[in-house]
């Protein structure tokens, strides 16, 4: 590989490393839905992309995005995107790789316009940590950001609306950020999060489906008591009932193959050594790519909650945060991606994202295709999280190709045509 190769590669990381050292938390990477950290990573990203002549601007849903024209006014428009918050400490390229590519890809251009436009759109918000809600910036961009959403609080008691004012922006504004007609394609480039393809010594993958997900939280209300003096019999200990249920997940998702389900968030309260816990609220994050099989799966382990609750005369209570179905992604662009990747002289396997992605909420409105980078250690939504150089130049070179086999107006439709 020539050192130009290496040079944008690494070009690349140290973009995504310098985005990563914005954070609402010092010492780690920690950056939530609209949080003044944000305005950083935009004003970052603006020079970039102003730099090489795209125009940029901040849509009211506070997505990032960037513009580069196609040789015609009317152009149809290639959409490359992913988010750009992340998980509370995490790693450094989670979402942020595909923004920083997208406008690398531009910049391989060198000012040439080819027969459609690119817009680079950085997503505010995927991770559906602050307000318990994935997808805020992509729904936007598809016109479901709706007043239900925005009326969603955080643990502040702040709502999605007055978190879009207080970034600066005007929620009022946000029909203006649906997607342009003339969008034909959506590309996501994205690390992998998992450890197949290291397992596979592959460098790439492309996406022909996104499993379903459920996000819910269940609460398990006992009573508060004092520690010393009830006796085991009479205790109706919520933490005990959570305690149980949470095993009770782990051992189901267990015995099904390619279900995933996760406990990743639980609170007690009122947390002292010496009570009882009364109040246990936890997460239940339920994946699989049949969604009937994961439907059957948060329905069996809703009753199992509440086993282990009425065991105890402790009572649980549900509320669904995201109910997503399984997403298939547009098996001609794959097909265009992975030929891309063999011209490009890369090995690349198909396969099933077991992580959410912009693409999913994408997908139903505009043909949708991602590439996976190898993450080494399997590793994500962790601070080790990683990309291999060559890996990303790989990616970087698959884009390129891509962009010709588009322009061979292979994808792009007829009415189109430059
Ligand atoms: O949780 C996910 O699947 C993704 O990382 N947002
Ligand atoms: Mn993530
Ligand atoms: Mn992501």
């Amino acid at each position: 590989m020539t050192s130009t190769k290496i040079n944008r590669a690494a070009f690349v990381i140290a973009r995504c490393r310098e985005i990563a050292g914005f954070t609402e938390v010092s010492g780690e990477t920690t950056r939530f839905f609209l949080t003044q950290s944000m305005h950083a990573v935009h004003a970052l990203l603006r020079r970039w992309s102003e730099g090489i002549g795209m125009t940029v601007h901040v849509d009211a849903a506070g997505n990032l995005r960037a513009f580069w024209p196609g040789s015609s006014p009317k152009s149809p428009r290639l959409i490359i995107g992913s988010h750009l918050d992340t998980v509370p400490n995490a790693g450094a390229f989670d979402g942020t790789l595909g923004v920083v590519l997208g406008i690398s890809i531009v910049e391989q251009l060198r000012g040439k316009h080819l027969p459609f436009a690119i817009e680079v759109i950085g997503f505010s918000e995927e991770e559906g940590v602050r307000f318990n809600k994935p997808f805020l910036g992509s729904l936007a961009v598809v016109g479901k950001l709706d007043a239900e959403i925005l009326a969603l609080k955080d643990c502040d008691s702040i709502s999605v609306s007055e978190a879009i004012r207080a970034f600066g922006l005007d929620p009022a504004q946000i029909p203006e950020a649906i997607l342009s007609e003339e969008a034909f394609a959506y590309l996501e480039l994205h690390i992998e999060q998992g450890p197949v393809l290291e397992s596979e010594e592959t460098p790439l993958a492309v996406v022909e489906a996104l499993v379903g997900q459920t996000r819910m939280q269940l609460t398990f209300s006992g009573q508060t008591n004092h520690a010393g003096t009830t006796p085991m019999h009479l205790r109706h200990d919520a933490l005990a009932a959570a305690a149980e249920w949470v095993v009770s997940v782990e051992q189901y998702a267990g015995s099904y193959n390619g279900l995933v389900a996760t406990v990743g968030k639980i609170e007690v309260s009122p947390s002292a050594g010496n009570v009882i816990a009364g109040h246990v609220p936890a997460s239940l994050d339920v994946r699989h790519a049949n969604d009937e099989i994961r439907k059957l799966a948060v329905a069996t382990l809703q009753q199992s909650a509440e086993q282990a609750a009425a065991k105890r005369g402790v009572r649980v209570t549900a509320f669904s945060q995201l109910d997503q179905s399984a997403v298939p992604l547009d098996l001609r662009l794959a097909a265009i991606l992975q030929e891309a990747a063999t011209r490009a002289g890369i090995t690349s396997r198909r396969m099933v994202s077991g992580a959410g992605h912009d693409a999913m909420i994408l997908a139903p409105y505009v043909p949708s295709a991602m590439l996976f980078l190898r993450s080494p250690g399997g590793l994500s939504h962790h601070p080790d999280e990683t990309v291999l150089s060559t890996d990303v130049e790989a990616a970087l070179a698959t884009a390129m190709e891509f962009l010709e086999l588009l322009r061979g107006d292979i994808a792009i439709p007829k009415e189109h045509h430059a």
